[in-house]
């Protein structure tokens, strides 16, 4: 028997795959006043008043924003509080969500 024992080990590694992110988009409309927008966001999404704005003028001037991503629980949650926040002050503000590629 010789001295040094060699064994050979296998290691497996299990593949844990990230939960995918899913993109909260805002949709531009005729109606609802761009201020109330900027007061949504910031309020729901906890954006300042700078990002807020730019993400508003952003979806006023293309038809649609990208405001930010979540796992798909929290980002179906904050669309919802959103467009509530909107129908409640008589707006039809749109929040859509959909998940990332
Ligand atoms: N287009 C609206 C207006 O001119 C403002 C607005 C901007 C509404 C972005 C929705 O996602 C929106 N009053």
């Amino acid at each position: 028997m010789s001295d040094t024992d060699t064994k050979t080990r296998t290691k497996t590694r299990l593949k844990t795959e990230r939960p995918r992110l899913h993109k909260v988009i805002l949709l531009n409309d005729d109606f609802t006043p761009r201020d109330f927008v900027v007061r949504v966001l910031k309020a729901v999404f906890r954006t300042s008043e700078d990002q807020s704005y730019r993400i508003m003028m952003t979806a006023h001037q293309k038809g649609a924003c990208v405001v930010a991503v979540f796992t798909r629980e929290i980002a179906e949650s904050k669309a919802t509080e959103a467009n509530d926040a909107g129908r409640e002050a008589g707006y039809p503000l749109t929040f859509t969500t959909e998940p990332e590629e």
